[in-house]
Parts: structure tokens; C-alpha cells; sequence
């Protein structure tokens, strides 16, 4: 087209060298999926299918592990199998990935961890890993409640806490998990139960009303996650109590985290839910930029954690400090929500 151009104009025409950018090969991603658990998931999800795109240059190869390692371990053989340029693999638990990875590496695949992490001998099985620091999640969420008692002057001893846990095993499970007991030894508050609840609403809501039956003295319940933030708050209203910050009334504080679902944080704004600590779902661009990395022939970062916040509707508690390092609470409105 230039040396069309030119010679159009009279001017000497001359051959305008086109620098061919080489059209680079669509790169094939295999994505192995640990399920569809939960809004975090679902949204994780949709992160990934909008970042991996034709457009984008990538083909995706996406299989959903419906909670199961063994689905997942299939997953990745068959990505093996075929040969894909990267493997990006979403973890239900920690532990038994180590022979699939050590297959995935024979066969030169880099594999990129996204989310949970996997617990392995080798940490040269995997690239990398970008996702949260769960026990840092679990500690702010206990340093909210740890400022919460202190402005209401209600003593470490009078609270008294269930764990409604994710899938036992998971990192996000093991991190909030310890977080919170850190913090029930630290403060000498009351942990009454753990019980494992999967991350979903249905399990939370049956947990919930088994620990309500059983434990009159509960004033406080952790979710390790909103959808069981949510089961947990029918429970609570089946059971004919309330849900809110009014432990001298009888009211049951819940404490939960994501923050992806509108309703947990319609809930956190109107304080039937007092706090939820963040953990952001959208790792599509995060392992973008580490392909690109990789295709450019550079090291990523072995672990790359996420910056996430903590949201409450109560306006009493703007900052929490965990080791010495504040954070800012972000208090809710109807626009944040919208
Ligand atoms: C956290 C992720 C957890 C979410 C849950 O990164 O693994 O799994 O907190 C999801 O909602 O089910
Ligand atoms: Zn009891």
C-alpha cells in the first residue's frame, strides 16, 4: 500500500520494506477447573474464558473437576495429550498432585498454579503460583472482630465462635482457618466448633442449623466464604434468632469472605453480615501476564500474591492492623454496591 502510495504522488517511488510482524501461533491453554462450588468460582471462571480468547490469540481448553482431584488429574493427561502450550491448573486440595506434575514436566508443559496452591515435594513441578494469602484474609477478619469487641466492650471470653469451614484441605480452608485460630488463642475467645461446609450455600445452612441445635451459647459464625455466608444467615432466621452486630440483644455476628456476590455485600451493608474480607476472583489477566512472560522468554515470579481488602457496612471500624501493617476498611454504600 505505502509504494502505491508514493508512486501516486509523483515521488520516487520506493519499495517500502513491509516489516512483516510475524503472525505469532495461537497459543492452547488447558485449564484445569476445580469445579463450580461457589460465586468466586463462577467468576473465576468467566475471568478466564474472557482473558483466554481467539482474539486475544490463545485457544483455551477448559475442563471443570466438578470438586474432584481425579477429574483434574484427568484433565491435565489429557492436556498432556495433547500436547497444549501451557497448563494452568485451579487445585480443589493441596496434596497428590506430584506424579501428574512430574508427567506434565517430562512431557516440557510449564503448568501455572492459580488460586489454592499445591503442596508438593518438588517446587520445580510448577512454574509459578499467583493467587491470596488466605491466612492473611483469616487474620484481618479477625482483627476486625478484635476492634469490634474492643469499642463494644464485650470481654474475649463471652464470644463464642463456630468455624464454618471450606473443603478441608483447600489452602483458602487451611489459611482461614489458621487465622482464626491465631487469633482465638491470642484473645482467649471461645471457638465452640469447626465443621467443613465445601463453600456452598446449601452446607452452610445445614451446618449451621445442626451447630444452632446444638451450641444456644453461639454469638459468632466465621464463613469461610459468602455462599456459606449466606446458608449460614437462613439458618439463623430459621432458628428464629437474628443476624447482626447486637451480641448484648442476642443478635449472631457473622464474619465472611470474597465479596464477590452482590447479596453478601447488600447483606454486609444493611450489618446482617458485619464483615466480609475480600479475596478477588479475577486471575485471567493475572496468568496472561504471566504467559506473556513466559512467551517473551523471561522468568515470572515464583509466587504472586493478590492485593485484597476488607468490607464492612459498620463505619465504627476504618482500619484493622495485623503484624504491625494497617488496612484500610472499606466501608459500604449503595453506589460501591451498584
Ligand atoms: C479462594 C477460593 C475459594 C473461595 C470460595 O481463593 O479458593 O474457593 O473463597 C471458593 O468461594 O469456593
Ligand atoms: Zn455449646
Amino acid at each position: 500500500m505505502a509504494a502505491l502510495f508514493l508512486a501516486g504522488c509523483g515521488v520516487r517511488s520506493s519499495v517500502v520494506e513491509e516489516t512483516v510482524v510475524p503472525e505469532r501461533r495461537e497459543i492452547v491453554v488447558g485449564f484445569s477447573q476445580l469445579g463450580a462450588e461457589s460465586d468466586w468460582r463462577s467468576a473465576n471462571s468467566e475471568s478466564m474464558r474472557s482473558t483466554f480468547t481467539a482474539e486475544n490469540g490463545y485457544k483455551l481448553l477448559f475442563e471443570d473437576g466438578q470438586q474432584k482431584q481425579s477429574n483434574q488429574i484427568t484433565a491435565i493427561r489429557t492436556f498432556i495429550q495433547r500436547e497444549v502450550d501451557y497448563i494452568v491448573l485451579a487445585p480443589v486440595t493441596e496434596t497428590g498432585w506430584d506424579t501428574v506434575l512430574q508427567e506434565a514436566k517430562d512431557a516440557g508443559i510449564p503448568v501455572v498454579i492459580v488460586d489454592r496452591m499445591v503442596d508438593v515435594e518438588d517446587e520445580d513441578l510448577f512454574t509459578c503460583w499467583v493467587g491470596s494469602n488466605f491466612e492473611l484474609e483469616g487474620r484481618k477478619a479477625a482483627a476486625w472482630l478484635k476492634r469490634f469487641t474492643e469499642l463494644q466492650d464485650i470481654p474475649p471470653e463471652d464470644l463464642h465462635i463456630v468455624d464454618i469451614q471450606g473443603n478441608l484441605g483447600a489452602s483458602a480452608q487451611i489459611g482461614r482457618t489458621k487465622g482464626l485460630e491465631r487469633a482465638v488463642e491470642e484473645n482467649g475467645w471461645d471457638l465452640v466448633a469447626a465443621v467443613p461446609a465445601d463453600f456452598t450455600q446449601a452446607k452452610g445452612r445445614e451446618v449451621t442449623a445442626l451447630l444452632l441445635e446444638e451450641h444456644e451459647e453461639i454469638n459468632v459464625i466465621y464463613c469461610e466464604n459468602d455462599n456459606e455466608a449466606l446458608g449460614a444467615l437462613e439458618a439463623i432466621e430459621a432458628a428464629g434468632r437474628k443476624a447482626g452486630a447486637n451480641l448484648k440483644e442476642g443478635e449472631i455476628l457473622i464474619i465472611s469472605f470474597d465479596g464477590v456476590r452482590k447479596e453478601a455485600l447488600q447483606y454486609a451493608l444493611e450489618g446482617k453480615i458485619s464483615c466480609i474480607a475480600e479475596c478477588n476472583p479475577l486471575h485471567g489477566p493475572r496468568v496472561r501476564a504471566i504467559l506473556e512472560t513466559l512467551e517473551a522468554g523471561k522468568v515470572p515470579d515464583k509466587l504472586s500474591y493478590v492485593t485484597e481488602g476488607i468490607y464492612s457496612g459498620d463505619a465504627s471500624i476504618t482500619q484493622i492492623s495485623v503484624d504491625g501493617v494497617n488496612y484500610p476498611v472499606t466501608i459500604l454504600t449503595d453506589s460501591f454496591i451498584s
